[in-house]
């Protein structure tokens, strides 16, 4: 069955993010079927399985992985090359996860500098995987050559406030990487609920892995769990930014462990939704091993180099205690060997050159956070006008919140990343992130729809040149890609703003 975009748009290759270069050749699909495999050696053959089991999934087959190559038509080959020619001919060689992909009619090539590109190249692929007439299965025939502006293309999920299970971060996952999206940010922990397992504080998960906004069903993930979804994200070119939410958003810590409160009496549990009131507290002689211990045997569970510490909205905090606070938990990132990430907040206090800063409210003023830059900090854009992805769409939409207005598709397309701070060396931009809060999102088909089409919007501001977005190609791109969505059984927002 032909998807009803990809039939009424042959024209339009469904390409999203936009490619540098996309070239549609003449000539009927490269045929899927008996004789497809992937042919992948070296360093190539770590991608195979992602690229075969990808396949597989649309064409209803297995379709096997070879090392060798024996010439023969059918063969999707992917391949290790050394740069440059990737990124479609520019002097600057290539950034990291470039690649470029060919399809004519005995076969398909994906080539890159490294196993990421390889992945983005196989993103491509999929995009191009077309219902034929007969009833089978295509590759559409053209020659791409793309790299990603940015370095840091982000989706950030709160399984805080609303648990969300392993299946549901894997079928983000997949989303993520067809969008060329490089980092899961995981909000695990907040005022409603813990949901990591840390094995030297034991009743974090045991007492506050249960409570969830409203007294609705909590939830945590064990170390393993956290292994599994790191090692399915690395296979998909994906590394995973664990958050602890400090010093501000830690009701679920103080309820576990009365110890961290002034009076020792601890806090009830909390399943509301405003922010800003919970916080440690600086002289309480049990607050920095806590941090110590957290911090630890996170960075111990985390394979990426990145500690997202939070840092928002500790608005019962003094500005000293808070530095004060701030500057224990980066000593701890430090001692870990990681890198520290915080939102914008965090900017506030002394950080290690390299630290991230993640901006997300732009009504604030930002200048600290070009200072920071200047001193060696580099940024994540999420301004929620634009990246907050539970934030309604249209006023009445039955999920999500909307105190930085509503987002429709459009507006989290056409903004520039180099303008939301004001002051800010270009270079200190690392990139992009999406984030979907979960106060009012529940289920996994809302976690969904709150995201499709929107996600591929803000993944195009991150991967894309200014020079290759424009609205209405990016209009027709995304209508002539919904279908695959609904052949993934992946719920979307119909926005009133495209022609589907
Ligand atoms: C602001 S963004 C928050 C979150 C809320 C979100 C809801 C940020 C650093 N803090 O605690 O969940 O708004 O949109």
């Amino acid at each position: 069955m032909s998807g009803p975009g990809a039939a009424a748009r042959p024209d339009v290759l469904p390409l999203v993010p936009a490619p540098r270069r996309a070239v549609a050749t003449p000539g009927d699909p490269l045929h899927l079927g008996a004789a497809t495999r992937v042919v992948a050696a070296g360093g190539a053959a770590a991608v195979g399985p992602l690229v075969a089991g990808r396949l597989g999934a649309r064409l209803g087959r297995e379709v096997p992985v070879r090392a060798d190559d024996d010439g023969r038509p059918g063969a999707v080959v992917l391949r290790l090359v050394p740069g440059p020619a990737a990124d479609g001919g520019t002097d600057a060689g290539d950034p990291p996860g470039a690649y470029r992909v060919t399809v004519d009619g005995a076969r398909a090539v994906v080539e890159a500098a490294d196993a990421d590109g390889l992945r983005h190249g196989a993103a491509t692929l999929d995009q191009l995987v077309v219902r034929t007439p007969d009833g089978g299965a295509g590759l559409r025939r053209a020659e791409v050559a793309d790299a990603p502006r940015f370095g840091w293309r982000g989706l950030h999920l709160d399984v805080a406030r609303h648990f969300h299970d392993a299946a549901t971060v894997r079928a983000l996952l997949d989303v993520a990487w067809s969008l060329r999206l490089n980092r899961l940010h995981l909000h695990l922990t907040d005022d409603q609920g813990w949901r990591i397992e840390v094995p030297s504080r034991p009743r974090l998960t045991e007492v506050s892995g249960a409570t969830a906004v409203d007294g609705d069903p909590g939830g945590f993930f064990t170390v393993a769990d956290l292994a599994a979804i790191q090692a399915y994200g690395a296979e998909r070119g994906i590394t995973v930014v664990p958050e602890i939410d400090l010093p501000g958003h830690v009701n679920a810590a103080l309820h576990a462990y009365p110890e961290l409160t002034p009076d020792g009496a601890g806090v009830p549990p909390y399943t509301g939704i405003e922010v800003g009131f919970s916080r440690l507290h600086a002289d309480v002689p049990a607050t920095a091993a806590f941090v110590r211990d957290v911090l630890a045997d996170v960075a111990a569970m985390t394979e990426g180099p990145y500690l997202h510490v939070g840092g928002d909205e500790a608005l019962t905090l003094e500005a000293d205690e808070y530095a004060r606070l701030v500057a224990i938990v980066a000593e701890e990132v430090r001692r870990a060997g990681k890198t520290l990430v915080g939102w914008q907040e965090v900017a506030r206090a002394r950080l290690a050159p390299g630290s991230l800063v993640q901006v997300w409210d732009d009504r604030e003023d930002l200048s600290a956070v070009a200072d920071a830059a200047r001193r060696g900090a580099r940024v994540i854009l999420s301004p929620a006008r634009r990246t907050y992805l539970d934030q309604k769409p249209h006023a009445g939409f039955p999920v999500g919140l909307d105190w930085a207005g509503t987002v429709e598709l459009r507006d989290a397309y056409e903004w520039e990343p180099a303008d939301v701070v004001p002051g800010l060396p270009p270079a200190a931009v690392a990139g992009v992130e999406a984030a979907l809060w979960t106060e009012t999102i529940r289920t996994r088909d809302e976690v969904l729809t709150m995201l499709l089409p929107r996600l591929a919007a803000v993944a195009e501001v991150a991967w894309s040149e200014p020079g290759r977005r424009s609205w209405p190609d990016f209009a027709a791109r995304v209508a002539a890609l919904a279908p695959t969505w609904d052949e993934a059984g992946l719920p979307w927002y119909r926005s009133p703003q495209v022609d589907w």
